[in-house]
C-alpha cells in the first residue's frame, strides 16, 4: 500500500460511506487528497480526521455536485498547483432512489440517478483525463456494483446506471491502453453506509431491514480494495474486483447469517 504515498487522489462522494473510508485509508498511506461532495460541513469533518490520521498530507476540500459539468471543469482548472496533477481518480459519488418497478419510476428518479451515476462519472472522468493523458500516467477507479452485473425487481434504473459504469470502464481501458492509464472497476455487494437511507428517502427503519439477518460489508472493506488496486506495480492493473458480503450470491440473494 505504501506506493500511494505522495500521490494526489481525487475522490467524489467523500462525505460519507465508501468515499469517506477511501479518504481515511489513502490518508493513512500518505496520499494527498482532493475531497469532493455536495455537503461541505461533512467534508470538513472528513478533512479534519484525515489530518489527524496523517498530519503530513495535504487535503483540499471542494463542494461539488457531479451533475454540474461546468463546476467540475472549474474545479479541475483552479486546483492549487501542488494538487493539480491528479494521479488517481476515485469515481465513487452515486445513489439509488427507491425500488420501483419500471412503470412506477418518476422522471425525477430516472434523471437524478442517471445524471449522477452515469453522466456525473463521465463529466468528472473527462475533466481529469486530459491532464492524465498529458502526463502519460494516471489511474481511474470506478465504483460499480453487483447491481451492474445482473438486474433485479425494482433495480432497473440503478442497475442500468451500474451496467453503464462497467461499460464506461471497459471502453476507457481500451482507449487508454497505449498511454498507459490504468482503469479499474470495484463492484461491491452489500455495504452498510448511508446508501439505503438515501434509497428509501430517509426511512431508517426500512433501510435497516436491508442489513437485518445477513452479513454485510463496511465502507472500510471496500476502501481496502480501492487502495489495493491503486497500489499495484506499474506492470499490472486490477481490471475489476467484485466484493460480496459473505453468503451473498447476487444483489438480492444473501444467505441468512448463522
Ligand atoms: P453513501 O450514501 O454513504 O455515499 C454516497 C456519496 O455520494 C456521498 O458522499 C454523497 O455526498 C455522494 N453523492 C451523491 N450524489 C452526489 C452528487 N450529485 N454530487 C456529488 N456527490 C454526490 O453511499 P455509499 O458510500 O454506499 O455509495 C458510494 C458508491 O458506492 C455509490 O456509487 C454506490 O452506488 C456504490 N455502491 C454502494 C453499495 C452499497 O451497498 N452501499 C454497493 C455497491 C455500490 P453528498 O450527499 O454530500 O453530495
Ligand atoms: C448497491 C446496492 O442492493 O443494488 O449497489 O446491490 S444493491
Amino acid at each position: 500500500f505504501e506506493c500511494v504515498k505522495d500521490k494526489v487522489v481525487l475522490i467524489t462522494g467523500a462525505s460519507s460511506g465508501i468515499g469517506e473510508s477511501c479518504a481515511y485509508l489513502f490518508a493513512r498511506f500518505g496520499s494527498h487528497l482532493i475531497l469532493t461532495a455536495r455537503r461541505k460541513d461533512r467534508l470538513e469533518k472528513v478533512k479534519a480526521k484525515c489530518a489527524s490520521i496523517n498530519p503530513d498530507i495535504r487535503v483540499y476540500n471542494a463542494e461539488l455536485d457531479v451533475r454540474d459539468s461546468e463546476s467540475i471543469d472549474r474545479l479541475v482548472e483552479s486546483l492549487p498547483q501542488d494538487m493539480a496533477s491528479i494521479d488517481i481518480l476515485v469515481n465513487n459519488a452515486g445513489l439509488a432512489l427507491g425500488m420501483n418497478h419500471v412503470e412506477d419510476n418518476t422522471n425525477e428518479i430516472i434523471d437524478t440517478v442517471i445524471d449522477t451515476n452515469v453522466k456525473g462519472l463521465l463529466y468528472v472522468t473527462r475533466a481529469v483525463l486530459s491532464g492524465m493523458k498529458k502526463r502519460g500516467k494516471g489511474h481511474i477507479i470506478n465504483i460499480g456494483s453487483i447491481a451492474g452485473q445482473s438486474g433485479y425487481p425494482g433495480g432497473s434504473v440503478y442497475c442500468a446506471s451500474k451496467f453503464a459504469v462497467r461499460a464506461i470502464t471497459e471502453s476507457l481501458r481500451a482507449e487508454t491502453a497505449n498511454v498507459p492509464i490504468k482503469v479499474t472497476e470495484i463492484a461491491p455487494g452489500k455495504v452498510e453506509t448511508e446508501f439505503s437511507i438515501i434509497r428509501f428517502h430517509g426511512d431508517t427503519t426500512r433501510a435497516a431491514k436491508v442489513y437485518e439477518g445477513t452479513e454485510y460489508m463496511t465502507g472500510d472493506d471496500i476502501a481496502e480494495s480501492v487502495v489495493f488496486a491503486a497500489s499495484r506495480h506499474e506492470r499490472c492493473v486490477v481490471s475489476d474486483i467484485t466484493m460480496l458480503a459473505t453468503g451473498q450470491v447476487s444483489a438480492t440473494v444473501v444467505a441468512p447469517k448463522k
